[in-house]
């Protein structure tokens, strides 16, 4: 082969390789997978309250409402809906996420730019801190606590300082995923409420990057169907018997449901 075969050969290896990055460089990235869900067991739930936060504990139920002069949290038993015991918040505060850490409730309010702390067993107040910005939603990893604010940022802040340590925009396919309210830490993943969407998003922790949704279209009660504000709003992880649990703003039912592959088409 005389050398200017070769060249040419070369030359065209080369064009073909470089217009095979530049056609992996204009897709797209694929958007994250949706599953679908099945309902396991339905429970009671207060038609008045305005889910905010929602957690699991040691066979315990623990709520965040919300709205101002109606804001509380309270203790909650799964089978019955029933309240066992609440706290009311100062009517200038409007209840929002709730983790529970330690022996402490953690619970964030939405524009006083302060979060609250209880003891967990008596919910009696145990402290307060400064929060910069809006508390929409709070899980933890075990290190940190996750906070959301509506917009695509998770703020991850040191439990002992409540200082910012680091931050994370959640994207999916290159784009940011904003309205992030309601979380939960899940086997690694950050679990999220988009306000006013019927998806929960499965979030990466490290990079923000959206591994798959949920879609739970169908589960809000009939007669909610048409309120504005009567959205999918709360998720409960109960670590020990691995039920994922659900609800949304004055739905008179919770919800245990598992994830399952959509039906195909
Ligand atoms: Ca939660």
């Amino acid at each position: 082969m005389c050398s200017c075969i070769r060249r040419g050969l070369l030359s065209a290896l080369l064009t073909g390789l470089l217009h095979g990055v530049a056609a992996a460089a204009d897709t797209p990235p694929a958007p994250a997978p949706v599953q679908g869900y099945r309902v396991v067991a339905s429970y009671p739930h207060d038609p008045s309250a305005f889910t905010q936060g929602l957690a699991f504990h040691d066979g315990a139920l623990y709520e965040s409402t919300g709205l101002y002069g109606r804001s509380t949290l309270r203790r909650v038993e799964l089978a019955s809906g029933r309240v066992l015991q609440q706290v009311a918040l100062p009517d200038t505060m409007f209840g929002e996420g709730i983790t529970v850490w330690r022996d402490e409730i953690v619970q964030l309010t939405w524009r006083a730019h302060r979060g609250l702390r209880f003891d967990r067993a008596s919910l009696r107040q145990s402290g307060e801190f400064h929060l910069p910005g809006e508390g929409w939603g709070l899980t933890h990893d075990g290190r940190r606590w996750i906070v959301s604010d509506g917009t695509a940022d998770l703020r991850f802040l040191d439990p002992q300082t409540q200082r910012e340590v680091r931050r994370v925009q959640v994207q999916d396919a290159g784009r940011p995923l904003r309205r992030l309210n309601e979380l939960e830490f899940i086997d690694g993943e950050v679990w999220a409420n988009i306000w006013h969407d019927d998806r929960l998003v499965r979030i990466s922790p490290a990079d923000g990057r959206v591994l798959g949704y949920v879609d739970l279209q169908g589960l809000r009660p009939e007669g909610l169907r048409r309120h504005r504000e009567a959205v999918l709003n709360g998720i409960a992880y109960d670590v020990d018997r691995g039920r994922l649990l659900v609800t949304g703003k004055y739905w008179p039912w919770l919800y245990h449901i598992e994830p399952m592959p959509l039906p195909s088409r």
